[in-house]
């Protein structure tokens, strides 16, 4: 049975300024999620504010979006076993405070809002953020 699925990773601007990046992919590759793509790249504000819409009437969007804005980041297409779930599971709790032990953000998160790395939530949103990043 196959359930070999692709899911989108960010590696955030807190991370790639503490150069992070080979880091964390080498914790992709440890636990076998393959990086099929991988772009280093600047967003506008308004390319973060489409990107994060659906936390639009969140009190933190506008914050989320100049950060995320704020410097360069890797936008990666991982691909493996259950690699939606299984990158969440790698990445840990949104708040770094909350995450487990060995997870990405335990290791290098330092808040909340910088919390090092973004992972697709659904197969469907996956689908959504791989096409915004690499679809042509
Ligand atoms: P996730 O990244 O773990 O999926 P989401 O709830 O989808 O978490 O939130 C998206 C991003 O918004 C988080 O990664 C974090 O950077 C930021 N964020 C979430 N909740 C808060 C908050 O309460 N205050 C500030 N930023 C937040
Ligand atoms: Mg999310």
């Amino acid at each position: 049975m196959s359930n070999i699925e692709q899911t989108l990773s960010i590696i955030k601007p807190d991370a790639v300024e503490r150069n992070l990046i080979d880091e964390i992919k080498a914790i992709f590759i440890k636990n076998n999620l393959n990086i099929k793509e991988d772009k280093k790249i600047h967003l506008t504000k308004e390319e973060a504010a489409e990107f994060y819409k659906v936390h639009q009437s969140k009190p933190f969007y506008d914050d989320l979006c100049s950060y995320l804005s704020s410097g360069p980041i890797v936008a990666m297409i991982l691909e493996g076993k259950n690699a939606v779930l299984f990158n969440r599971q790698l990445m840990g709790a949104t708040d770094p405070k909350k995450a487990e032990d060995k997870t990405i953000r335990k290791l290098y998160g330092i808040s909340i809002d910088k919390n090092s790395v973004h992972g697709s939530d659904s197969i469907e949103n996956a689908k959504k953020e791989i096409d915004f990043f690499f679809k042509n």
